[in-house]
């Protein structure tokens, strides 16, 4: 299995532009072992007790949580770093106003020096893997080398890597190649480059979720949105959901909310009492990331190209999102949770607390007492990494190869005020307005400041991996190749009042918003025509045993012009970034929206 130099048991491919960008790294980075992923059990097992002799990984209580360990990254090193992640497009035009650009030239020139031996002394990983179900016609193989165990561990979870992806990869088949090593783990060395030209990734210095698990953000958002583009289909920072009516009939919602925004609490979602009793159902597809085709039959289809959930562990209880909980009991990595003294994982909004007098051992590795309150126990970008198979309300239908047909498109975000909970877009042109301009508070998931709001387009801005005003002008373009497109819904679940507190309870209470935009769908439900789209009145919403006053659903629901028009001049200012390359048809919906506020 590992495969020690300088006599190399064969490789187990023939493709040969594959054996030559490994010989290549090999070279580079000089490393001591290089280990071919074939994704066995044997493999696994290796790489976890490699990982706990060497400290980088816990064990949990075994017999509560079989199979689950915890990681602790390095303190400096816990999330994404939008500052250094890079568009290395050949004209710095083509990265547009919302990324860093670096020339082609210059990141190598940058990047070749940290790479020049630096797995000397480390194992080099080659894991092969695909993106999308095996076999699926809308699938695609990448390759990372990478010298992280921690990495190679997880995309075995979040991916299907090995023998499989070189089946299908072939002698002579395509890849997207990864280059990834943790280097020294300093900030000031840590750099994310994608060259959308050549469909490559070099990343350097983190060994953290997004900037490291090379399949995830960098090629099937980055990369894989600038080969849709191309290629036109859609590549999506989107959960898939599959909503059951009470006939048994079954309708399919994509929704882009910006990271630790709510989709994988969407996606699990579990359905209030009142609305279960009825039959109605919620199915996961997917809690991240879409793939997104024009079918035969003139509707736009789905596929979720990941095989696990990387989900926001703060917040997540029993309350919450049972069915992540229940996804995590087991075969489940913990990066930078606490853990009590029994071995059991901890985070903040867990739902359930320690005894007083308990101690734990926060995400740094301090052991201290429960009641010493100064700094929370867990990361709040704190993640599970866990295999969808094991998520009890997944859809039978997530790893259909051809996807699931899309009626329903959401887009959400963090807004204290202004987006009323749910609304409907005219058209298609103006779903994409809405999309263009949506905006969220910024969370945890990416290194900076938070709760600042942001325009953050299509739950896009650090994952376009090309100019932002083309990809607005490519979702116009897709509504006239979809012959029967999703309809599409702006939605709002963190209104709050004037005391700060939430006007809607959330998670499984959406479901209500989802019940009216499937009624939408079937061309029942009834809508109020606002300036900014068509909202439901209160009377319209299913409200079958919601304990929220009326007032407050009122107010989650309600459309304030002055409101509305205080966002006009940021909305000109955003737009006012993207130039020439801004779509007319935006810039005709905004006087149109103005036009509606005004009378
Ligand atoms: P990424 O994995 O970063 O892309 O995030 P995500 O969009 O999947 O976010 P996730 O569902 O993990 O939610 C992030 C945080 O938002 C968690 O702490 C949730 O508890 C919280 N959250 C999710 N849905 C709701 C909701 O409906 N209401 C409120 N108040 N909070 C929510
Ligand atoms: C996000 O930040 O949107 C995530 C986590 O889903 S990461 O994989 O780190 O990008
Ligand atoms: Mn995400």
């Amino acid at each position: 299995m590992t495969d020690a130099s300088p006599t190399p048991l064969p490789p187990p491919t023939q493709n040969a532009a594959l054996l030559a960008w490994v010989a290549e790294c090999v070279r580079l980075c000089q490393p001591d072992t290089l280990h071919w992923c074939d994704g066995s059990e044997d493999e696994k097992a290796a790489l976890i007790a490699g990982m706990l002799a060497d400290g980088s990984l816990h064990p949990l209580h075994a017999a509560r949580f079989p199979g689950c360990y915890l990681h602790r990254s390095n303190p400096n090193d816990v999330a994404r770093v939008e500052q250094v992640t890079f568009i290395c497009s050949e004209l710095e035009a083509d990265a547009g106003p919302t990324n860093n650009w670096m020339s082609p030239a210059d990141a190598r020139a940058k990047l070749t020096p940290l790479f020049d031996g630096c797995m000397r002394g480390r194992t080099l990983y080659v894991i092969p893997y695909v993106m999308g179900p095996v076999g699926s016609p809308l699938s695609k193989i990448g390759v990372e080398i990478t010298d992280s165990a921690y990495v190679a561990l997880s995309m075995r979870t979040m991916t299907r890597v090995g023998t499989a992806a070189l089946e299908q990869l072939g002698a002579n088949g395509e890849f997207v190649p990864g280059l990834h090593s943790i280097g020294e783990l300093d900030p000031a060395r840590r750099f994310v480059c994608h060259f959308p030209d050549e469909r490559l990734i070099w990343s350097y210095g983190s060994g953290y979720g997004g900037n490291a698990l090379l399949g995830k953000k960098c090629f099937a958002l980055r990369i894989a949105s600038a080969m849709a583009q191309g290629e036109g289909w859609m590549a999506e920072h989107m959960l898939l959901l599959e909503l059951t009516d009470p006939q048994g009939a079954k309708t399919y919602f994509a929704g882009a909310f910006p990271s630790a925004c709510g989709k994988t609490n969407l996606a699990m979602l579990i359905p209030p009492p009142a609305l279960a009793t009825q039959g109605w159902q919620v199915r996961t597809i997917g809690d991240d990331i879409a793939w997104m085709h024009v079918g035969t039959d003139g509707r736009l289809w789905a596929i979720n190209p990941e095989a696990g959930f990387f989900g926001v562990a703060p917040g997540t209880s029993h309350q919450t999102n049972p069915n992540a909980l229940a996804t995590t009991e087991r075969n489940t990595l913990f990066t930078n949770v606490a853990v009590t003294d029994d071995g059991l994982p901890w985070w903040e909004g867990i739902g359930w607390e320690p005894e007083t007098n308990a101690f734990l051992t926060d995400w740094k590795g301090n052991r201290r007492p429960f009641s010493d309150q100064s700094e929370p126990f867990a990361h709040p970008n704190s993640r599970f990494t866990a295999p969808a198979a094991q998520c009890p309300c997944l859809s039978p239908h997530w790893e259909d190869p051809q996807g699931v047909p899309i009626s329903g498109i959401l887009f959400g975000g963090r807004r204290n005020t202004t987006v009323p909970l749910v609304l409907e877009a005219f058209s298609w042109q103006h779903g994409v307005f809405l999309g263009a301009t949506m905006a969220s508070r910024t969370t945890a998931a990416a290194a900076g400041a938070t709760g600042v709001l942001r325009r953050d387009p299509f739950a896009m801005l650090p994952f376009c991996g090309y100019h932002m005003g083309d990809y607005f002008a490519h979702w116009l373009q897709m509504g006239l190749r979809i012959p029967r497109p999703p309809a599409v819904f702006q939605v709002n679940w963190f209104r709050k009042d004037a005391d700060g507190s939430y006007l809607w309870p959330g998670y499984g209470e959406n479901l209500r918003a989802l019940i009216w935009m499937n009624e939408r769908i079937a061309g029942r439900g009834s809508a109020v025509n606002t300036p900014v789209g068509l909202v439901p009145s209160p009377g319209d919403l299913h409200l079958a045993g919601l304990d929220v006053p009326a007032d407050r659903v009122a107010a989650a629901l309600q459309v304030r012009t002055e409101e509305w028009g205080q966002e006009i001049p940021d909305i000109k200012e955003h737009f006012a970034r993207f130039g020439e390359r801004l779509p007319r048809e935006l810039r005709g919906e905004l006087a149109a929206l103005e036009q509606r506020l005004r009378d």
